[in-house]
């Protein structure tokens, strides 16, 4: 392919696999479908190879690096879904601010938010086809090159995770600055959090009309709210989110399953089994049984695996496996890490966790 030819959204290779959306919709598929949060990373040496050559959000900027990016874990792993490689930080650099990732520092913004007057600073209304083009463009090109061996997921930081990140400046760990802002200035902190809301509904909305085949919302800070602050300032956008994407897409006959990530929320695991989503992402700190209890079958489950457990050897690894499968059961479950991979994981490790899923649960379908 050379690099100017137009890759249109339309004429998808057919799908293979698709364990993954029949369990997101509460079936039961021949094994239970696994993906891998951060399956594109720094653990996999071809990854770490692509992004010596090139700044991160450069990379992000191209659509065959994504792509590449993206296909990279698919090579290796039998895994039954894939994610777009990308960040969340994408948004706040559409609403103008500016963000570098500093090597050995993470992400890192070069004027954060101090003030409610900040606010100010921002675009008002951002052209989302416009500003994360390049996002849309390597989610085509990625629909087309995975060759429909696996649907394609799009994400989006939610908008309290968001926030957190443009006040902060970058990592931390109290977010002591952003909760600041919650405390001091919860009108202001509503006013941005809409404002990211109607940027986030724009830009999933995006991805699908690009090819993606489901939606994951990243609100990776929710733990650092407690269960007060959380139905306050994260729940509602988080619902608005769900319901507005819903609503828009089934005005042109389309579906497409939500995942919501909420990173060591449990004591908000009944609310948010009834947030519109089709799929409750767990951390590991959630027993697959009492997430089970608490949802009552209202919704698909995620996750759990605490990602350290890679650390063990193949056949603890399987055996953890096994008895997260019994917790969760094989009805409307996607098995998961309960948070990303991190970069000193050993592939193998990745390798027999999947191939232990499938293994498993093909046995539980088959059994039951
Ligand atoms: O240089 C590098 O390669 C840095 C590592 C890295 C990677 C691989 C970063 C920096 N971002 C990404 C890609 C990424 N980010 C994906 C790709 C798809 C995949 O999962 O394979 C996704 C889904 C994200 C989403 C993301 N970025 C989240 C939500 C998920 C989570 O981890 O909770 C968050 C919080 C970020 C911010 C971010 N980007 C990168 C880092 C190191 C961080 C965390 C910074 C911090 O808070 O300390």
């Amino acid at each position: 392919m050379s690099k100017n030819d137009v890759i249109l959204p339309k004429d998808f290779p057919e799908l293979k696999n698709d364990t993954f959306l029949r369990a997101a919709r509460g079936e039961e598929p021949e094994h239970v479908p696994v993906w891998c949060m951060r399956q594109a990373g720094r653990y996999l040496p071809e990854f770490r190879e692509i992004r010596a050559k090139k700044d991160f959000f450069d990379t992000c900027r191209s659509p065959e690096d994504c792509c590449e990016l993206t296909l990279q874990p698919l090579r290796r792993f039998p895994f039954d879904a894939s994610i777009i490689f990308s960040d969340i930080l994408v948004i706040p650099q559409a609403m103008g601010m500016d963000v570098q990732m500093l090597t050995g520092k993470g992400p890192t913004f070069t004027d954060p938010l101090k003030e409610p007057e900040d606010l100010q600073r921002l675009k008002a209304n951002v052209d989302v086809n416009k500003e994360l083009d390049y996002v849309f463009k390597a989610i085509t090109l990625t629909r087309h090159k995975i060759e429909g061996k696996v649907p394609l997921i799009g994400f989006t930081g939610a908008p309290w995770t968001l926030m957190s990140y443009m006040i902060e400046g970058g990592g931390s760990t109290t977010h002591s600055k952003a909760k600041r802002w919650l405390y001091r200035h919860p009108e202001s902190s509503h006013m941005l959090l809409k404002m990211l809301t109607d940027v986030i509904v724009e830009y999933l909305l995006g991805q699908v009309a690009a090819g993606a085949q489901a939606l994951q919302v990243f609100e990776s800070h929710a733990g650092i709210l407690g269960p007060v602050e959380f139905k306050e300032f994260s729940l509602p956008y988080l619902r608005d989110i769900a319901r507005r994407v819903k609503d828009r897409l089934k005005e042109k006959g389309q579906d497409v399953p939500m995942i919501v990530f909420a990173k060591d929320a449990h004591y908000a695991l009944e609310e948010l089994s009834a947030s519109h989503y089709e799929v409750v992402g767990l951390d590991w700190t959630i027993d697959p049984r009492s997430a089970r209890e608490r949802t009552g079958g209202k919704v698909s489950l995620q996750g759990n695996m605490d990602p350290c457990a890679l650390y063990a050897p193949k056949e603890l690894i399987s055996d953890i496996v096994k008895k997260m499968l019994e917790g969760f059961g094989t009805r409307g479950y996607i098995a998961n890490l309960g948070h990303g991979l991190y970069p000193d994981m050993d592939p193998e490790n990745v390798a027999a966790f999947v191939d232990a899923v499938h293994r498993h649960s093909k046995l539980a379908v088959k059994q039951a």
